[in-house]
């Protein structure tokens, strides 16, 4: 007791205290929360000290004030601290990355994220605020007493054993990874080696510099992107270009659905039986080698790449940070061919700034929630049931002119996939994990919303000149949940399974011509050629990294948006190489060409899309969108089944004005 009360007299007690509990609350919440893949003894080492230069730093601020106001800054830097922690936890429950600038831009909406965030808290997190409680602890029960400001002279010292710190840690990092800060798609390496805090600064310095890119980038920044995809352009087959030529297209998001779900079996029973059955149906093409190949922005990434054949971006959303940049996307493409363009989604249109994009994509017509019933029991989680969605969006389906190019933003199959008890009609998987169970539930639903659609579409004379594409966007289940995920597979989820198991089923249904099975290896961002293909629209002109999946020609490289990239023959995860399908581990140079391409591929549709440089690029023939004359302000005239037309208008304002 004297020990503490002689260590409580130092002027600077509070201080090393605050930062020594930080400092190891840190180090803890790292270890429980992160999957940082720590494999060597400096790497722990680094882990270990990363968080004190920041906690140094910022704690030092309170050190200019003295008295009480120095002590209850201590507090509330320290609250401020945990609160930026806490959140990029709960963000990581989820996205399995760290929050960004832009991330946080574009969740101006995350207010309707209101639910998920919930689900991803959980009681014994009020641990992660116990440093907090102890400090005022001290405080209020005096053992901290106020103490005199410190010294100049001291003062900047400690700001200089602050910054020395970091220096020293970032040397030793360095050692271990060389030029760690001049790659820009590894948040997991800046945070185990830097720290947390030490990884925000030097997002907000990137993502500056990112919006200085735009101001100074000219024409000339496009000649290797444009040679690049001139030289990887995939021609088309003969035999199925222009096969669908005229015909309707309807594009269907199916959310988080993985192709690990196809004829995949609880209790004896598909979880998806309308999608297997189309797996062997006569006039659709089904793709059992196609990656999903999105970033952070997640739905609205896969619908970037398939609307513009680009990748998505390394952080944020492109939907939400370059909404304002100058696209050459396929509703515009197509409306030189005649083609009206919508968008069906049971949310608001202000989620993920659609529609602000979508005006920029070109899409004639938004569809959004004000247009659907969205009563109680037409509604849970993000938004609309795709049931009901499905059905109510034919009258509207029903009125467009023809030909149309249409797309489906599903949302039943959302973490953490819940359903009403009266939607249930499947039975849960039987693993710990009751998220992971309900994801059969939830992918059941969408099924059978989904064999209803096709139902309509086929009553209401659409289907038979519809081409129709439905693909997964994206992972349902997340990293941290494959303990849980493999009692369901019985296999374990190593790195190598992991990446595998980023596959999504696509499907393309395409009335008159044969369909089948095909193996080929391809990624969201080769939807788009395909497609327009199929359509009888030429290519050549547009910048685009996709190539054509029913192409002979078709170049099998999938690159993952985090420089991971898989052919048929290999991986290359997390800088190992791996033969297929055995996952043996082998030298890396048999990965060399492909991750040579995809690092070439990413960097370069990077370049086009943060300089915004198709503003540079005139396509023959394409005229480009016009976004002054397209708004999705609620039309009462042509709405059905939505409110009223104040009370809409009252919900999209309260939403722009966030
Ligand atoms: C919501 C839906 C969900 O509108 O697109 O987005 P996600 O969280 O899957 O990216
Ligand atoms: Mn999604």
């Amino acid at each position: 007791m004297t020990n503490l009360k002689k260590f409580m007299s130092q002027p600077h007690a509070l201080y090393v205290i605050a930062v020594v509990l930080l400092w190891l609350k840190t180090y803890i919440v790292y270890r429980i929360e992160f999957r940082l893949g720590i494999d060597s003894a400096l790497q722990t080492f680094l882990l270990f000290v990363n968080p004190i230069s920041s906690a140094l730093f910022f704690f030092g601020f309170a050190l200019f004030f003295k008295g009480h106001l120095k002590n209850w800054l201590f507090v509330l830097i320290d609250f401020l601290l945990s609160i930026w922690l806490y959140a990029n936890v709960v963000f990581y429950r989820f996205f399995d990355d760290f929050i960004t600038v832009p991330v946080i831009f574009q969740h101006k909406n995350f207010g309707e994220l209101g639910d998920s965030v919930l689900a991803l808290m959980k009681p014994s997190d009020v641990f992660y605020f116990l440093d907090t409680v102890v400090l005022m602890v001290l405080i209020l029960f005096k053992v901290a007493q106020p103490k005199e400001k410190m010294p100049k002279r001291l003062l900047k010292r400690v700001f200089i054993i602050a910054v020395s710190v970091f220096l020293i840690n970032l040397g030793l990092a360095e050692i271990d990874r060389p030029g760690l800060l001049t790659r820009t798609f590894d948040r997991n390496y800046l945070v185990k080696y830097l720290g947390i805090n030490n990884f925000t600064l030097y997002d907000i310095i990137k993502s500056t510099q990112v919006s200085a890119q735009r101001a100074v980038a000219s024409s000339n920044d496009l000649v290797d992107a444009e040679n690049f995809t001139k030289s990887n352009y995939t021609p088309p087959d003969p035999a199925l270009f222009g096969k669908a030529k005229g015909m309707n297209v309807i594009y269907i998001s199916m959310e988080s659905l993985q192709n690990f779900v196809i004829n995949y079996k609880v209790d004896g029973q598909e979880v998806t039986p309308f999608l297997n059955s189309l797996t062997h149906d006569p006039n659709t093409f089904y793709f059992d080698n196609f990656f999903h190949q999105v970033g952070q922005g997640k739905t609205s990434d896969a619908e970037f790449m398939l609307e513009n054949s680009l990748y998505p971006l390394s952080q944020g959303s492109v939907f939400m940070t370059q909404a304002q940049n100058t696209f050459q996307a396929a509703p515009q493409i197509l409306k030189s061919e005649g083609y009206t363009s919508a968008v069906f989604h049971g949310n608001y249109k202000t989620f993920w700034n659609r529609d602000e994009m979508y005006r920029a994509l070109g899409y004639d017509k938004f569809f959004d929630a004000s247009y659907f019933d969205m009563s109680d029991e037409n509604t849970i989680n993000y938004g609309m049931k795709d049931k009901p969605m499905v059905k109510e969006s034919m009258a509207y389906l029903n009125q467009l002119p023809q030909p149309f190019y249409a797309k489906y933003i599903l949302l039943s199959n959302h973490f953490p996939f819940e359903l009403d008890e009266g939607d249930v009609d499947f039975p849960a998987g039987h693993t710990d994990d009751k998220v992971v169970n309900q994801y059969f539930q939830t992918a059941h639903y969408m099924d059978e919303a989904l064999r209803e659609f096709f139902a309509d579409l086929k009553a209401s004379g659409l289907y038979d000149h519809t081409v129709i594409v439905m693909y997964g966007d994206h992972y349902g289940i997340s990293p941290d949940r494959y303990d849980s995920l493999s009692q369901a597979l019985g296999e374990e989820i190593t790195p190598y399974v992991g990446a595998q198991l980023q596959r999504v089923p696509l499907f393309i249904h395409v009335p008159g011509v044969q369909g089948r099975i095909v193996h080929e290896y391809g990624g969201e961002v080769d939807v788009r050629p395909t497609l327009l293909h199929l359509l009888g629209v030429d290519t050549k002109d547009f910048i685009a990294f996709g190539s054509d999946l029913l192409s002979p020609k078709h170049r099998q490289i999938v690159p993952f948006r985090n420089g991971d990239v898989i052919t048929p023959s290999y991986s290359y995860i997390d800088e190992k190489c791996y033969s297929n399908p055995n996952g043996e581990v082998v030298d890396n140079r048999y990965c060399e060409n492909a991750s040579e391409y995809a690092k070439d591929a990413l960097s370069l549709s990077d370049k086009i899309v943060y300089g915004d440089l198709l503003r540079f690029y005139k396509p023959k023939g394409f005229k480009p969108v016009d976004v002054s004359k397209i708004n999705y302000k609620f039309d009462p005239s042509i709405n059905i089944y939505g409110k009223t037309n104040d009370q809409s208008d009252a919900h999209n304002s309260m939403n722009e004005d966030e």
